[in-house]
């Protein structure tokens, strides 16, 4: 069809969409502002909701041996930012946070058990390029952790720049944006280098530990987390270079908008609850706040849980039980854990970071 024939078939259409009702508006509740609140859209072949509530819990795909991000410590207990979300998900589904099942993945192996369905979602340092989300079939939630990729090397290495590793062996991990990274940037300056891959994220750390590269390139937050596992970290210095960004988000399988809505809007309710001071200590005290923005964030007033399929006070669950995101970041990340983090640009959009929601309305 040319393009004059098509505008012409489709006027009405978007008149009718765009028109006032003013007959509907008279009828319509005043707190939901959602401009279509009639019949619901038909969504996707896909029903991982469904099927994540008859199995009785989230399966949520992590590494499990990154301290910060996720963790699986000696007590048998999972902890980290990509846990945290994934028990924000959990609780949100199933009024528990513990309604999860964690299942460690190496960086190659990630994508296609999330495609193939054995994991509901995946929570794990994963960086948001395009390929991944156009090319793989997978759809991204907002990121949670803006990072850039690293380098780090001996201290006593006098290596201070990506020039100064010419003929160097570097470790990186496979199946991870840093070894193209590394590949690209190198490159770029013509410095030629020996990559020395492993899949097994141990490995690589431990061939680095025992000398047997001269570097070793990750996400700088990755970089930070495994230092601390290393026999003496503060040998080791993490150069001011940066790589690369790396945008990590949690992702799903693409092709069901209602669950990729539900973990967005997830993630969006922990930034949301941070700008508006509410967090897992105070929460109590704004149950009477009259401010129509906090009532129908906290559902005391307004549906806005319903489009996704969840109680109103999904939010409020989700704050009491997990925490807002400057609450999930101080005590995986930042100044209440081992790795002291500074939030950089992870701070609020307000304060002068990336983090932004958009409006709970
Ligand atoms: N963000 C990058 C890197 C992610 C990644 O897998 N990093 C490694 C290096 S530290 C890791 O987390 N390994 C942990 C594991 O395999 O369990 C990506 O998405 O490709």
């Amino acid at each position: 069809m040319r393009k004059s024939t098509l505008i012409l078939a489709i006027a009405p259409l978007i008149f009718m969409l765009g028109a006032c009702n003013s007959e509907s508006d008279k009828t319509r509740d005043p707190t939901n502002t959602a401009s279509n609140t009639e019949a619901p859209v038909a969504r996707n072949t896909l029903n991982t909701v469904n099927n994540i509530k008859k199995r009785g819990k989230l399966i949520c795909g992590v590494s499990g041996e990154l301290p910060g991000f996720s963790f699986l410590g000696t007590d048998g207990k999972y902890s980290g930012i990509d846990v945290d979300i994934c028990r924000a998900i959990a609780v949100v589904l199933f009024d528990n946070p513990d309604a999860v099942e964690f299942r460690n993945l190496n960086a190659k192996e990630r994508f296609t058990v999330l495609q193939t369905g054995e994991i509901d979602i995946l929570s794990r340092n994963t960086t948001w390029i395009l390929s991944r989300d156009a090319s793989i079939s997978l759809d991204f939630a907002p990121v949670i952790f803006y990072d850039g990729q690293g380098i780090m090397i001996r201290k006593n290495s006098g290596i201070k720049s990506l020039e100064d590793l010419k003929g160097k062996g570097i470790c990186v991990q496979t199946g991870t944006t840093n070894e193209q990274n590394l590949a690209d940037q190198m490159r770029k300056l013509n410095v030629s280098y020996k990559p020395v891959v492993f899949e097994d994220v141990n490995i690589t750390f431990a061939t680095y530990s025992e000398g047997r590269c001269d570097a070793i390139t990750a996400d700088r937050s990755a970089l930070v987390s495994r230092r601390t596992t290393l026999p003496k970290p503060e040998d080791n210095v993490i150069l001011d270079e940066l790589l690369s960004s790396e945008p990590l988000a949690p992702a799903v399988k693409q092709g069901d908008s209602q669950w990729t809505d539900l973990v967005t809007w997830v993630v969006y309710t922990l930034i949301k609850a941070e700008e508006l001071g509410i967090n897992s200590q105070n929460l109590a005290k704004f149950s009477t706040n009259t401010d129509p923005n906090i009532k129908r964030f906290l559902g005391t007033e307004g549906n806005l849980g319903e489009g996704l399929g969840l109680s109103n006070d999904f939010a409020a669950k989700i704050i009491k039980n997990v925490g807002n995101y400057g609450e999930i970041y101080d005590r995986n990340l930042g100044k209440n854990s081992q790795l002291n983090l500074a939030r950089n640009q992870n701070r609020l959009w307000t304060q002068g970071g990336l983090l932004y929601s958009p409006p709970f309305r």
